[in-house]
């Protein structure tokens, strides 16, 4: 299938456009003054000294990088004059710092250290992200000055890796430059591109891969070569980034050992590993998927660039196979981690997005210095000293329209819903939508002969009308797919986003007598804040009616729900049951979390 690529989407209104608009006013002027405040920017100029402040760090080049991406997304809507001198500042600073093989890297060339002789440095790392940099600067500006760098340290990469081989390593220790290499080979087409992402690949956890095989280096996927891998281990981040690169790999040589890998990681990961909101990652040692149904919701890791790079995952495998787990997956992430990462006002973000929070228990992290329970900060920052996941919010809300449709000669298949509007190789489709308020949707073609239409996998009962008419579709792999319209077609469909409640498995043990309130794709949650009784001790009744409120701040709506909490009581344990009255709870959308001071949380409530 092919992608149609965000740049032919104009998103017009609604819920992301909201959300654009955000990101593009605000988000990316706040990251790049933060990066300013912090010395980002200033490293570039490769001038920094011991002794100096802001001691240039292994992958702050990847932070200026993914903060370049956004800007690079942004403008091909909305130009911004300010930023883009911005950018052709960094270039500037970048060709006049690079080495005569076009070596970048600000943190190696002030420090005395060998180059290619750490794996874990992040040096491929950085390389990968100025890599998809440049080309979405060039994409958006036709300005070649970063991409040609790139090209030339890409050069040099090559004849270090692939034809000397004489850095001290193989494959890099957090995966990145694979998937960037596949984007500029879709912009160039040349092979060489494909020959390095190739090596990076399949040298991973091979003998070849020097000292780092064996068990110990699940944490870089290096335990076993990739095409043997079928379980996500290790460090999510660089897990689902190299999952990436495989799955566009796999698509572009039409590798179906490789694609078979990606798809029992990517079952593994949806059945097993990945919380109600779309996270990853249920361990902050190692920043790690563990063991199947660990998802902790106190503890939970799930980073926000996690989250996101299973959505991104998810894409590349939607390219391959028409099968709606992988359009699911990415609207969990969306409308949930996705969201919660990034503050209502656009300003601050959150690292860790964790799916409980008991203020009570922050004192245990403070009252004894060295025993530190990492439990996650309870509020957005608008820096961090590890500060991924700021720019790669934004860079992801900033294209967000590629996740919107695949196409081939055949069928367009609709994977997201948005009010949008799409002009691409000879059709068009435009999307009218209050989704995810609403269910419907209008969707009008123009020289489109089959729509494929994904049915949500929470959504049990849904209708389509097209031109008038009950439609006539046939179910494959949660697409309606309607065939044979008519030159120019009106399709509308509706979808049944009546609240319901979510229960899961009794194999995490956390949950146990626990469930989860969703609405269409948004699971809520419940906050101290909004309510005045411990939030962990309501009891959900799950036959419970649900009533909404629509809210401006969260552009969709509260819920409230029946249930009981208990009569207040002195005794730590007794024979008698606590007595409950009926209380009322209110929920919001989880991804609006902590918008509201630093307040309890659940999403599991008890029943
Ligand atoms: O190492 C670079 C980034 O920093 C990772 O992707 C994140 O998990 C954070 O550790
Ligand atoms: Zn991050």
């Amino acid at each position: 299938m092919k992608l149609i690529d965000f740049r032919k989407t104009d998103i017009t209104d609604g819920f992301w456009k909201k959300r654009i608009d955000t990101v593009s006013e605000v988000s990316v002027y706040n990251v790049y003054k933060r990066f300013k405040e912090t010395g980002r920017f200033a490293a570039l100029n490769c001038t920094w000294k011991p002794g100096d402040p802001y001691e240039p760090h292994i992958f702050w080049d990847s932070d200026i990088a993914k903060w370049i991406e956004s800007v690079a997304f942004i403008i091909e809507n909305r130009p911004c004059p300010d930023l883009e001198k911005v950018i052709d500042d960094v270039a500037d600073a970048m060709e006049k710092n690079a080495d005569e093989y076009g070596y970048f890297n600000s943190c190696y060339l002030v420090h005395d250290k060998p180059r290619w002789s750490d794996r874990t440095d992040h040096e491929l790392y950085c390389a990968g992200h100025l890599v998809e940099a440049a080309v979405a600067y060039y994409i958006a500006t036709g300005k070649r000055k970063l991409l040609d760098m790139m090209e030339k340290y890409l050069d040099y990469i090559y004849k270090v890796f692939l034809v000397d081989g004489s850095a001290a390593f193989k494959t890099p220790g957090h995966e990145e430059i694979e998937l960037a290499l596949i984007k500029l080979y879709d912009l160039t087409k040349n092979e060489k591109y494909l020959e390095m992402c190739s090596f990076f690949i399949d040298n991973r956890g091979t003998p070849n891969d020097s000292e780092y095989t064996g068990v110990a280096h699940k944490y870089s996927q290096s335990h076993i070569p990739v095409r043997e891998q079928k379980t996500a281990e290790g460090h999510c981040v660089r897990a689902c980034y190299l999952y990436t690169g495989m799955a566009d790999l796999a698509r572009i040589t039409d590798d179906s050992e490789l694609f078979n890998a990606c798809k029992s990681i990517f079952d593994d990961i949806i059945n097993k590993k990945m919380y109600i909101t779309g996270g990853i990652g249920s361990a902050a040692r190692g920043e790690a998927f563990t063991v199947p149904y660990d998802l902790p919701d106190l503890t939970a890791y799930s980073e926000s660039c996690a989250a996101l790079s299973l959505a991104w995952f998810a894409q590349r495998m939607l390219l391959i196979e028409n099968d709606s787990k992988y359009a699911d997956t990415i609207e969990k992430v969306l409308y949930n981690n996705g969201l919660s990462s990034v503050s209502l006002d656009g300003k601050s973000f959150f690292y860790v997005n964790p799916l409980a929070i008991r203020t009570h228990l922050l004192e245990r992290n403070t009252s004894q210095v060295n025993t530190h329970e990492n439990l996650p900060i309870t509020q957005r920052k608008e820096v961090f000293d590890c500060s991924c996941c700021p720019p790669n919010i934004t860079r992801f809300i900033a294209s967000v329209a590629d996740f919107l449709y695949t196409y081939d000669d055949d069928t367009v298949y609709v994977h997201q819903y948005m009010s949008s509007e799409t002009k691409t190789d000879g059709f068009t489709i435009s999307q009218k939508t209050d989704y995810p308020n609403s269910g419907r949707i209008e969707i009008s073609t123009n020289n489109i002969k089959n729509l494929a239409v994904r049915i949500p996998a929470w959504c049990e009962s849904f209708c389509i009308v097209a031109n008038g008419e009950s439609a006539d579709f046939e179910l494959e792999k949660g697409y309606a797919k309607i065939s044979n319209l008519e030159e120019n077609s009106i399709i509308t469909i509706d979808f049944d986003v009546t609240p319901f409640i979510v229960y899961p498995t009794s194999k995490i043990k956390d949950y146990i007598s626990r469930a989860a309130v969703q609405r269409g794709p948004v699971v809520y949650c419940a906050e101290g804040a909004n309510n005045d009784f411990s939030v962990m001790s309501f009891r959900i009744d799950t036959d419970t009616e649900f009533s909404e409120e629509y809210s401006e701040l969260y552009g969709t709506y509260t819920l409230t729900a029946n249930g009981r909490i208990p009569v207040e009581n002195e005794q730590l344990y007794s024979r008698k049951k606590e007595e409950m009255i009926p209380a009322k709870i209110k929920l919001i959308p989880y991804f609006a979390f902590a918008n509201n001071g630093e307040s309890d949380m659940e999403v599991f409530l008890h029943y």
